[in-house]
Protein backbone atom coordinates (compact mmCIF):
# COMPACT_ATOMS: atom_id res chain seq x y z
CA UNK A 1 0.00 0.00 0.00
CA UNK A 2 1.54 3.42 -1.44
CA UNK A 3 -0.28 5.55 1.71
CA UNK A 4 1.39 2.93 4.44
CA UNK A 5 4.91 3.69 2.75
CA UNK A 6 3.96 7.14 2.61
CA UNK A 7 3.25 7.01 6.87
CA UNK A 8 6.40 5.22 7.25
CA UNK A 9 8.58 8.32 6.07
CA UNK A 10 6.05 11.07 6.98
CA UNK A 11 7.83 10.87 10.41
CA UNK A 12 11.31 11.43 8.97
CA UNK A 13 9.69 14.27 6.41
CA UNK A 14 8.33 15.82 9.51
CA UNK A 15 4.78 15.94 7.70
CA UNK A 16 3.01 15.22 10.80
CA UNK A 17 2.22 17.88 13.62
CA UNK A 18 -0.68 17.94 15.96
CA UNK A 19 -3.65 20.50 16.20
CA UNK A 20 -4.78 21.68 19.08
CA UNK A 21 -8.39 22.33 19.86
CA UNK A 22 -9.35 24.32 22.92
CA UNK A 23 -11.55 22.83 25.88
CA UNK A 24 -13.21 25.91 27.59
CA UNK A 25 -15.19 26.52 30.67
CA UNK A 26 -19.08 26.71 30.36
CA UNK A 27 -18.82 29.32 32.88
CA UNK A 28 -16.18 32.31 31.93
CA UNK A 29 -15.99 30.88 27.94
CA UNK A 30 -11.82 30.83 29.50
CA UNK A 31 -9.76 27.69 28.02
CA UNK A 32 -9.05 24.87 30.61
CA UNK A 33 -7.01 23.02 27.62
CA UNK A 34 -6.43 21.49 24.63
CA UNK A 35 -7.41 18.08 22.88
CA UNK A 36 -4.39 17.37 20.77
CA UNK A 37 -5.36 15.67 17.32
CA UNK A 38 -3.17 14.51 14.76
CA UNK A 39 -2.57 15.79 11.39
CA UNK A 40 -0.93 15.12 8.48
CA UNK A 41 0.32 16.81 5.57
CA UNK A 42 0.84 14.61 2.70
CA UNK A 43 3.25 16.17 0.08
CA UNK A 44 1.01 15.09 -2.89
CA UNK A 45 -2.95 14.55 -1.37
CA UNK A 46 -2.59 17.26 1.16
CA UNK A 47 -4.25 17.09 4.83
CA UNK A 48 -4.97 13.50 5.14
CA UNK A 49 -7.68 12.88 8.16
CA UNK A 50 -6.28 10.75 11.02
CA UNK A 51 -9.65 8.46 10.67
CA UNK A 52 -8.07 7.62 7.16
CA UNK A 53 -4.34 6.97 8.58
CA UNK A 54 -5.04 6.01 12.29
CA UNK A 55 -6.30 2.20 11.20
CA UNK A 56 -3.48 1.85 8.76
CA UNK A 57 -1.12 2.88 11.44
CA UNK A 58 -2.33 0.30 13.54
CA UNK A 59 -2.84 -2.81 11.30
CA UNK A 60 0.75 -1.83 10.26
CA UNK A 61 2.11 -1.36 14.22
CA UNK A 62 3.18 2.16 12.83
CA UNK A 63 0.53 3.01 15.80
CA UNK A 64 3.18 2.70 18.41
CA UNK A 65 5.36 4.93 16.96
CA UNK A 66 2.32 7.56 16.12
CA UNK A 67 1.14 7.44 19.54
CA UNK A 68 4.74 8.44 21.41
CA UNK A 69 5.33 10.91 18.88
CA UNK A 70 1.31 12.49 19.82
CA UNK A 71 2.43 11.96 23.52
CA UNK A 72 5.98 13.22 23.18
CA UNK A 73 4.55 16.43 21.05
CA UNK A 74 1.18 17.34 23.38
CA UNK A 75 3.83 16.99 26.77
CA UNK A 76 6.86 19.58 24.96
CA UNK A 77 3.52 22.50 24.25
CA UNK A 78 1.95 21.56 27.54
CA UNK A 79 5.29 22.19 29.33
CA UNK A 80 5.71 25.27 27.14
CA UNK A 81 2.46 27.05 28.12
CA UNK A 82 2.57 26.14 32.16
CA UNK A 83 5.81 28.25 31.83
CA UNK A 84 4.47 31.03 29.38
CA UNK A 85 1.16 31.16 31.79
CA UNK A 86 2.24 30.43 34.90
CA UNK A 87 -0.48 28.34 35.06
CA UNK A 88 -0.13 24.39 35.83
CA UNK A 89 -3.76 23.30 35.56
CA UNK A 90 -4.13 24.14 31.79
CA UNK A 91 -4.32 20.40 30.63
CA UNK A 92 -3.61 18.80 26.79
CA UNK A 93 -5.72 15.20 26.62
CA UNK A 94 -4.50 12.87 23.84
CA UNK A 95 -6.18 10.23 22.05
CA UNK A 96 -5.38 6.47 22.72
CA UNK A 97 -6.90 3.72 20.51
CA UNK A 98 -7.41 -0.21 21.18
CA UNK A 99 -4.00 -1.04 19.39
CA UNK A 100 -1.88 1.39 21.58
CA UNK A 101 -2.83 -0.08 24.69
CA UNK A 102 -2.03 -3.39 23.20
CA UNK A 103 0.99 -2.85 21.71
CA UNK A 104 2.55 -0.19 23.04
CA UNK A 105 4.10 0.68 26.56
CA UNK A 106 1.94 3.23 27.39
CA UNK A 107 2.71 3.13 31.36
CA UNK A 108 6.71 3.40 30.14
CA UNK A 109 6.22 6.27 27.72
CA UNK A 110 3.41 8.45 29.91
CA UNK A 111 6.38 8.19 32.38
CA UNK A 112 9.09 9.15 30.39
CA UNK A 113 7.24 12.61 28.88
CA UNK A 114 5.78 13.37 32.55
CA UNK A 115 8.69 13.61 34.10
CA UNK A 116 11.19 14.82 31.04
CA UNK A 117 9.04 17.95 30.63
CA UNK A 118 7.98 17.88 34.68
CA UNK A 119 4.37 18.08 34.08
CA UNK A 120 1.94 18.10 36.85
CA UNK A 121 0.86 14.37 36.17
CA UNK A 122 -2.94 15.55 35.91
CA UNK A 123 -2.09 18.34 33.57
CA UNK A 124 -1.56 15.33 30.80
CA UNK A 125 -4.70 13.30 29.96
CA UNK A 126 -5.09 10.24 27.74
CA UNK A 127 -8.71 9.69 26.10
CA UNK A 128 -9.97 6.78 25.49
CA UNK A 129 -13.29 5.06 24.16
CA UNK A 130 -15.99 3.14 25.75
CA UNK A 131 -15.06 -0.17 22.73
CA UNK A 132 -11.36 0.05 23.58
CA UNK A 133 -11.87 -0.63 26.93
CA UNK A 134 -14.92 -3.01 26.46
CA UNK A 135 -13.00 -4.92 24.02
CA UNK A 136 -10.41 -6.09 26.39
CA UNK A 137 -11.85 -4.93 30.32
CA UNK A 138 -9.67 -6.93 32.64
CA UNK A 139 -6.19 -5.42 30.45
CA UNK A 140 -7.74 -1.53 30.47
CA UNK A 141 -8.51 -2.34 33.68
CA UNK A 142 -5.06 -3.23 35.10
CA UNK A 143 -3.80 -0.40 32.61
CA UNK A 144 -6.14 2.50 33.13
CA UNK A 145 -5.25 1.39 37.38
CA UNK A 146 -2.00 2.05 36.67
CA UNK A 147 -2.16 4.99 34.79
CA UNK A 148 -3.98 6.56 37.46
CA UNK A 149 -1.21 5.77 39.82
CA UNK A 150 1.18 7.91 37.88
CA UNK A 151 -1.84 10.76 38.07
CA UNK A 152 -2.72 11.46 34.67
CA UNK A 153 -6.08 12.25 33.39
CA UNK A 154 -8.17 9.71 32.22
CA UNK A 155 -11.26 10.93 30.19
CA UNK A 156 -13.96 8.64 28.64
CA UNK A 157 -14.32 9.94 24.82
CA UNK A 158 -17.47 9.06 22.65
CA UNK A 159 -19.81 8.59 25.24
CA UNK A 160 -23.30 7.37 24.34
CA UNK A 161 -22.02 5.97 21.17
CA UNK A 162 -21.78 2.31 22.79
CA UNK A 163 -24.16 0.31 24.69
CA UNK A 164 -23.03 0.32 28.25
CA UNK A 165 -24.24 1.69 31.29
CA UNK A 166 -22.11 4.63 33.17
CA UNK A 167 -22.18 2.47 35.99
CA UNK A 168 -20.67 -0.11 34.28
CA UNK A 169 -17.92 1.98 32.62
CA UNK A 170 -17.07 3.45 36.82
CA UNK A 171 -15.22 -0.28 37.20
CA UNK A 172 -12.96 2.14 34.94
CA UNK A 173 -11.41 5.06 36.86
CA UNK A 174 -12.41 7.35 34.20
CA UNK A 175 -12.23 11.14 36.19
CA UNK A 176 -13.37 12.93 32.80
CA UNK A 177 -16.41 12.04 30.66
CA UNK A 178 -16.78 13.15 27.14
CA UNK A 179 -20.58 13.69 26.14
CA UNK A 180 -20.33 12.70 22.00
CA UNK A 181 -20.93 14.65 19.19
CA UNK A 182 -24.02 13.02 18.07
CA UNK A 183 -26.02 14.21 20.58
CA UNK A 184 -25.40 17.73 20.17
CA UNK A 185 -25.49 18.17 16.16
CA UNK A 186 -28.02 17.88 14.31
CA UNK A 187 -30.42 16.36 16.64
CA UNK A 188 -33.66 17.91 17.25
CA UNK A 189 -34.79 15.06 19.25
CA UNK A 190 -37.75 16.58 21.91
CA UNK A 191 -36.32 14.24 24.47
CA UNK A 192 -32.58 15.52 24.17
CA UNK A 193 -32.82 17.96 27.56
CA UNK A 194 -34.03 15.07 29.76
CA UNK A 195 -31.15 12.98 28.15
CA UNK A 196 -27.92 15.28 28.55
CA UNK A 197 -29.80 16.37 31.91
CA UNK A 198 -29.01 12.70 32.95
CA UNK A 199 -26.23 12.01 31.19
CA UNK A 200 -24.71 15.39 32.86
CA UNK A 201 -26.26 14.68 36.54
CA UNK A 202 -25.46 10.84 36.63
CA UNK A 203 -21.92 11.71 35.51
CA UNK A 204 -21.46 14.45 38.83
CA UNK A 205 -22.95 11.68 41.12
CA UNK A 206 -20.51 9.20 40.38
CA UNK A 207 -17.68 11.91 40.28
CA UNK A 208 -16.54 13.07 37.01
CA UNK A 209 -16.33 16.00 35.12
CA UNK A 210 -18.19 16.27 31.64
CA UNK A 211 -17.01 17.75 28.60
CA UNK A 212 -19.97 18.23 25.84
CA UNK A 213 -18.15 17.87 22.46
CA UNK A 214 -19.80 19.63 18.95
CA UNK A 215 -21.94 22.35 20.51
CA UNK A 216 -23.86 23.71 17.61
CA UNK A 217 -26.84 25.76 19.24
CA UNK A 218 -26.89 28.78 21.76
CA UNK A 219 -29.91 27.23 23.08
CA UNK A 220 -27.94 23.62 23.86
CA UNK A 221 -25.35 26.13 25.13
CA UNK A 222 -27.69 27.50 27.65
CA UNK A 223 -29.14 23.97 28.31
CA UNK A 224 -25.55 22.67 29.35
CA UNK A 225 -24.75 25.55 31.53
CA UNK A 226 -27.57 25.34 33.68
CA UNK A 227 -26.73 21.35 34.15
CA UNK A 228 -23.59 22.69 35.63
CA UNK A 229 -21.65 21.14 32.57
CA UNK A 230 -17.86 21.78 33.24
CA UNK A 231 -16.56 22.39 29.68
CA UNK A 232 -17.70 22.56 26.03
CA UNK A 233 -14.90 21.65 22.62
CA UNK A 234 -17.04 22.88 19.86
CA UNK A 235 -16.49 24.72 16.37
CA UNK A 236 -18.92 27.10 18.47
CA UNK A 237 -15.80 28.16 20.46
CA UNK A 238 -12.90 27.34 18.07
CA UNK A 239 -11.45 24.93 15.21
CA UNK A 240 -8.40 22.67 16.10
CA UNK A 241 -5.52 25.67 15.95
CA UNK A 242 -1.99 24.99 15.27
CA UNK A 243 0.42 25.82 17.92
CA UNK A 244 0.88 29.14 17.41
CA UNK A 245 -2.25 30.13 17.46
CA UNK A 246 -2.56 28.08 20.52
CA UNK A 247 -0.38 30.03 22.46
CA UNK A 248 -1.87 33.27 21.03
CA UNK A 249 -4.99 32.31 22.72
CA UNK A 250 -3.65 31.27 25.11
CA UNK A 251 -1.88 34.97 25.70
CA UNK A 252 -4.39 36.73 24.74
CA UNK A 253 -6.65 35.16 27.79
CA UNK A 254 -3.80 36.61 30.87
O1 LIG B 1 -9.64 15.95 14.13
P1 LIG B 1 -10.27 14.88 13.32
O2 LIG B 1 -11.68 14.95 12.91
O3 LIG B 1 -9.50 14.77 12.09
O4 LIG B 1 -10.08 13.50 14.11
C1 LIG B 1 -10.66 12.35 13.63
C2 LIG B 1 -10.48 11.20 14.59
O5 LIG B 1 -9.09 10.87 14.76
C3 LIG B 1 -11.02 11.49 15.99
O6 LIG B 1 -11.88 10.43 16.34
C4 LIG B 1 -9.82 11.47 16.88
O7 LIG B 1 -10.12 10.87 18.13
C5 LIG B 1 -8.81 10.63 16.10
N1 LIG B 1 -7.44 11.08 16.43
C6 LIG B 1 -6.95 12.33 16.33
N2 LIG B 1 -5.69 12.38 16.80
C7 LIG B 1 -5.39 11.14 17.25
C8 LIG B 1 -4.23 10.56 17.87
O8 LIG B 1 -3.22 11.20 18.16
N3 LIG B 1 -4.28 9.23 18.16
C9 LIG B 1 -5.38 8.47 17.89
N4 LIG B 1 -5.32 7.20 18.23
N5 LIG B 1 -6.48 8.98 17.32
C10 LIG B 1 -6.50 10.30 17.00
O1 LIG C 1 -13.62 11.22 18.29
P1 LIG C 1 -13.11 12.49 18.91
O2 LIG C 1 -14.03 13.03 19.91
O3 LIG C 1 -11.71 12.39 19.40
O4 LIG C 1 -13.12 13.52 17.70
C1 LIG C 1 -12.73 14.82 17.82
C2 LIG C 1 -13.06 15.43 16.48
O5 LIG C 1 -14.27 16.17 16.53
C3 LIG C 1 -12.00 16.37 16.00
O6 LIG C 1 -11.74 16.02 14.70
C4 LIG C 1 -12.64 17.72 16.01
O7 LIG C 1 -12.17 18.54 14.97
C5 LIG C 1 -14.10 17.38 15.81
N1 LIG C 1 -14.99 18.41 16.35
C6 LIG C 1 -14.85 19.08 17.51
N2 LIG C 1 -15.83 20.00 17.68
C7 LIG C 1 -16.64 19.90 16.59
C8 LIG C 1 -17.82 20.60 16.18
O8 LIG C 1 -18.34 21.49 16.85
N3 LIG C 1 -18.35 20.23 14.99
C9 LIG C 1 -17.81 19.23 14.24
N4 LIG C 1 -18.39 18.94 13.08
N5 LIG C 1 -16.69 18.55 14.59
C10 LIG C 1 -16.11 18.89 15.76
MN1 LIG D 1 -11.15 12.52 21.39
NA1 LIG E 1 -15.67 12.42 21.08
Amino acid sequence: LQLEADLRRAFERNELSLAFQPIVRLDTESIAGFEALLRWEHPRRGAVSPSEFVPIAESTGLIVQLGQFALEEAAKRLSDWHLMTSDPTIFVSVNISSRQLIRQDLIADVRTVVSRYRLPPESLKLELTESLVMDNPERSAQLLARLREIGVGLSLDDFGTGYSSLAYLMRFPFDTLKIDQSFLRNNTQPQRPIILNSIVTMAHDLGLKVVAEGIESESDLNLLRQLNCEFAQSFLFSQPLTVDQARKMLLDQM
